[in-house]
């Protein structure tokens, strides 16, 4: 199969990506539909680069082809169209709408970062696994950029306690986070400058940090935060 029509779509899809949010509305009450319609094009570049690559082409004996990378994709990207619509339908019924449209891109971003993560470390030729690299960092990015910009906004927007803790919070998960593409790159799976034995135990500490430590010190900030009846405190304690 000739490369040019999958690099056609992966170079269409990710500057209509781009474009998508670029133009789109940044704040309530259409901010998350912008987020949702940029993240499946992102979604659909990731695919192409997956059929350039070859990655998940089946052929059969009678030479019937089937890009599973394509399937993959309209798994994901199906429901968020279509999340996109039920959001609409339910769009004065207060802001839990734009709850589920960040958690829709922010979720769809996270599995596009394993999922090409996974690809990258079985991928034999350095060329792909960088690229595949380099493609989940994209999608690294993203998940801090909603994280840190329009999520931030809102916890503050919620009040300076919530604010704080939101703050505390994202700081340590953002720290824990990046260690992870790091010890990716420079252990068995990518450099190879670290053995297997110590990639697996500097992964051990970085999970139990990123979820045990994590939801403990998550809870003690959230408590600081809300008083003993729930409510949001005027300033943290
Ligand atoms: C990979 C490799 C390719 C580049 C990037 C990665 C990021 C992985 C992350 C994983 C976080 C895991 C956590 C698990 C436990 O709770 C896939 C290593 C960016 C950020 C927090």
């Amino acid at each position: 199969m000739d490369q040019t029509a999958f690099l056609t779509g992966f170079t269409i899809m990710s500057l209509g990506s781009l474009a998508i949010y670029a133009t789109g509305r940044k704040s309530y009450p259409a901010g998350h539909h912008t987020l949702l319609h940029a993240s499946v094009p992102f979604i659909a570049a990731t695919a192409y680069l997956a059929m350039a690559f070859g990655i998940g082409t089946l052929v059969t004996v009678d030479g019937a082809v089937t890009y599973v990378a394509r399937y993959l994709d309209w798994s994901v990207t199906t429901p968020i169209l279509l999340a996109g619509l039920v959001l609409v339908a339910f769009h004065d019924r207060g802001r839990t709408g734009e709850v589920g449209g960040y958690l829709t891109a922010i979720i769809s971003l996270d599995v596009l970062m394993i999922v090409t993560g996974l690809i990258s470390s079985l991928a034999q030729v350095p060329l792909v696994k960088w690229v595949w690299f380099a493609w989940s960092c994209a999608a690294f990015v993203g998940v801090l950029y909603l994280l840190w910009v329009p999520l931030r906004t809102a916890a503050n927007a919620r009040g300076t306690a919530v604010g704080q803790a939101y703050g505390k919070n994202v700081t340590l998960l953002t720290v824990v986070w990046f260690l992870y593409p790091i010890v990716f790159a420079i252990g068995p799976e990518g450099l190879k400058m670290i053995s297997d034995p110590s990639s697996v135990w500097a992964i051990l500490v970085m999970d139990v940090v990123a979820k045990v430590a994590y939801a403990f010190y998550a809870a003690k900030n959230l408590d600081a935060a809300l008083g003993d009846d729930g409510e949001t405190r005027r300033h943290a304690a």
